[in-house]
Parts: structure tokens; sequence; C-alpha cells
């Protein structure tokens, strides 16, 4: 009877001890995926080549033929390619700045007529200085959007809620986006487009505030010379830009690219994106927040 309780109360210890191990493992795995991006599989060389075409054409700003006319691309082929393209422009000494959210809003779903959710990557050539100048002749067809900007203080990944997102934070920024299609016509299907980065070109940041304020409604004004051609609200980015930042953690950490600390989380357009001119200024002000411009010259 001694020995049979003994045996079970050894079994029982060598249980729980088991139990913890497998607990610390757990969160050892979860701390190495957040900390860390794992190294990605060697690509295709067909999509290799696509990334190079859609890079080039980034980088001389000129148009190509949507890849949906002439190739069937999955959705994981087409972040590929934009992983491989974006790979590009670190070779030529730009760092990773962060991630931008794309179709979080009702008024960019309807304007571009695509309703699934993507990301891209922000890498620091994009950077435009708050209240800076950028050059006409870096883009083909550029449009302008409002956001809000996200700041890391932590990493982020994985199935987080958008309060445990909002956890991460270490500031919130007004913020413009300046995307230009490099497909002809700025017409794209979900793979194109994905393909593309999103059509990401360029982001400006206004002043940094601390994140306590909150941000799930704040009306923004877009003004094209000092006239407002686009008013809306953060609400309008998932009913909360907060829920943006948790999208992002997911889809970063399913990429192996989970965010960093320091890194920008772009929660995409409030409202639709307008089309620029050359020599305009462009100006967001944001309720509580306030402003971020730059000139187009
Ligand atoms: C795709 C990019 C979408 C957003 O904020 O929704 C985007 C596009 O409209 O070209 O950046
Ligand atoms: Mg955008």
């Amino acid at each position: 009877m001694a020995v049979a309780k003994k045996s079970a109360a050894k079994k029982s210890a060598k249980k729980s001890a088991k139990k913890s191990a497998i607990k610390s493992a757990k969160r050892t795995s979860a701390r190495k995926a957040c900390g860390k991006a794992s190294a990605p599989e060697s690509s295709a060389p067909a999509l290799v080549s696509v990334a190079r075409e859609l890079d080039r054409a980034a980088y001389e700003a000129k148009t190509i033929t949507q890849i949906s006319q002439h190739k069937t691309l999955t959705l994981a082929q087409a972040y590929e390619i934009q992983r491989l393209a974006i790979a590009e422009r670190l070779k030529r000494g730009a760092y990773r700045a962060g991630v931008k959210m794309g179709f979080t809003s009702r008024a960019k779903i309807v304007q571009m007529g695509i309703s699934d959710m993507i990301w891209g990557r922000l890498a620091s050539d994009m950077m435009i200085e708050d209240g800076g100048v950028t050059s006409w002749a870096r883009y083909v067809h550029p449009r302008v959007e409002p956001e809000l900007a996200f700041l890391l203080k932590k990493p982020l990944c994985g199935a987080v809620t958008p309060l445990q997102a909002m956890e991460a934070v270490e500031a919130m920024a007004p913020a413009l986006e300046i995307i230009d299609s490099r497909y002809d016509n700025f017409k794209f299907s979900l793979e194109d487009v994905v393909a593309d980065n999103a059509s990401s070109s360029g982001f400006v940041t206004g002043a940094w505030s601390r994140p306590d304020l909150d941000c799930a409604n704040l009306g923004l004004v877009l003004r094209f010379d000092g006239a407002p051609v686009q008013i809306g609200s953060t609400a309008a980015i998932l009913g909360h830009p907060a829920r943006a930042l948790a999208a992002a953690a997911r889809f970063a950490e399913a990429a192996g690219e989970p965010l960093q600390a320091g890194w920008i989380v772009m929660a995409g357009g409030a409202t639709a994106a307008e089309a620029l001119r050359q020599g305009v200024h462009v100006e967001i002000e944001m309720q509580n927040l306030g402003r971020a411009a730059f000139t187009i010259a």
C-alpha cells in the first residue's frame, strides 16, 4: 500500500514536471517567434524575376502590365514576390521600418473594389520628413491618404486582442501615405497589389503622442493647399485602428517576420485616396494628435 502510494506520488511529480517543462518550452518558443524573424526558404526563380521587375518599376517610376494578365499567382506567391522585392531595396541600403495595412476602411474597399485586408512592408527609403519635400519625378500616378501610425516599444506577435496590441504601442501620430501603383492605370487584382507591396511608395508621420489617448474616433481632415479634400475619422479604420494593429501582428508573424520594437505600423487609409498634383502642399490634421504634412515638388 505504502509502495503503491509512493509510486503514485512519484508519477504525479513526474507529470507536473513534464507539464511545467512543456509550459516553459511554449513560453520560450513564443518569445523566440516574437523576437526574431525566421529565415525564409529559397524562392522559385520565376517569383524572383517578377519581384525584380516590380522593384525596377518602383525605382524608375514606370508602370508594368498587371501580372495577373499573363500569370496566375496564389496569394502566398504574391506575398513572396513582395518579400523579394523589398529585399532588393534592403540590398540598396534601406532598412526595414515596419508594416502598412491596406483595405481596412470601407472607403478604400469601395474605391479600389477589393475587400480583402492586405499588408505591406515599410522600408526607410519610403520615409518623408514631416514638412519635407518629395519629388514628383519619383512617382507615376501618386495618390495620398490620411492614416494613423503606431510606433511600437516592444515586439508584438500572434493572436493578440486590440487592447493587448495597444500595450505594445510607444506612441501614435497622424500620418500620410503616398501610394503609387506600379501597374498601368492604377488597376490591379488582389494578388497584383499584394505583389506590388500594397502600392506603398512613401509615408510621413507627424509628431508622436503618448498612446494613453483614445484613438477610436478621432476626426481628421486631409487638405491640399489648405483646402479640405477628404474629411473622416479614425473610426473608419475597422471601427477602431487598434484592430488594424492587431491584424498587422497576426499577418507579420504568419509571414515569419513578427513586428519589432521601433517599427511603425500604418493602420490604413481612413478615407478614399486623393490623386496628387505636382506642387501641391498636403496636410493631415487629426483631432488631439496634430498635423503631418509634405509638399510634392
Ligand atoms: C492599395 C493600398 C491600400 C490602404 O490604406 O488601404 C492602402 C491601393 O489602394 O493601391 O494603402
Ligand atoms: Mg494606405
